[in-house]
């Protein structure tokens, strides 16, 4: 154990005469400075205290971000069970209702004015994210070219990449609900590494099959 005592032994003054008639070479300095551990805790302390630091904060951003993650998937997933029943509340539609749910859910970290959500229909859950079919022959090339004939599943006069019609769906169908939105990084040393500009974009979706209302 280090104390003041053995401290004083190694570095004190009767250590501090040198062979040179009471004054120092520069290998007795060099010496005396290597044998000395008086105050030594203080420079690994400030070495090491800016990676402790950097990973406190960035453990506590990375919980922070899995804590919004994981309500955004919470509140969506209560939206959605509203939305299947087909209710429309008093004095508001449906997707203010949905908003509200939302809102309330994510307890104010996210901001809905900011937040895009997006409500999709589907024909089947197999068909989420698919594309319309086509018939590939002007050229046979894996992609949709303009003039080749395809089903416009989603009744908007074009092709799209994605089939899913916008809307909550009528009884028995099947939506896809989205939320996604920015979230501002508090630490600068952690941002470059989970996004972009200081922020990170946080999606979340719940596929769910109304049910038989009328
Ligand atoms: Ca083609
Ligand atoms: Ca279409």
């Amino acid at each position: 154990m280090q104390t003041y005592q053995n401290v004083k032994a190694r570095c004190g003054p009767q250590q501090m005469s040198g062979t040179h008639g009471g004054r120092f070479s520069l290998s007795d300095r060099l010496k005396r400075l290597f044998r000395c551990r008086k105050g030594i805790t203080v420079i690994e302390f400030a070495i090491a205290a800016p990676v402790v630091f950097a990973t406190v904060a960035g453990v506590l951003e990375l919980a922070l971000v899995m804590f919004v993650m994981t309500l955004s998937e919470g509140a969506l997933r209560e939206a959605s069970r509203f939305s299947i029943t087909g209710f429309t509340p008093p004095g508001m539609t449906r997707e203010e209702r949905i908003l509200e749910i939302l809102c309330d859910h994510t307890i104010g970290l996210v901001d809905m004015t900011e937040a895009t959500v997006t409500y999709k229909v589907y024909p089947s859950f197999n068909d989420i994210g698919k594309p319309e079919p086509f018939t590939d022959n002007a050229p046979a090339n894996g992609t949709y070219d303009a003039g080749e004939a395809f089903q416009d599943i989603n009744g908007n006069g074009q092709w799209d990449p994605d089939m899913g019609a916008a809307g909550l769906g009528g009884p028995g169908e099947i939506v896809l609900y989205t939320i996604e939105f920015d979230w501002a990084l508090m630490t600068p040393l952690v941002s470059p590494l989970m996004g972009t500009d200081g922020k990170m974009t946080m999606t979340s979706s719940v596929a769910v099959k109304n049910e038989p209302f009328s």
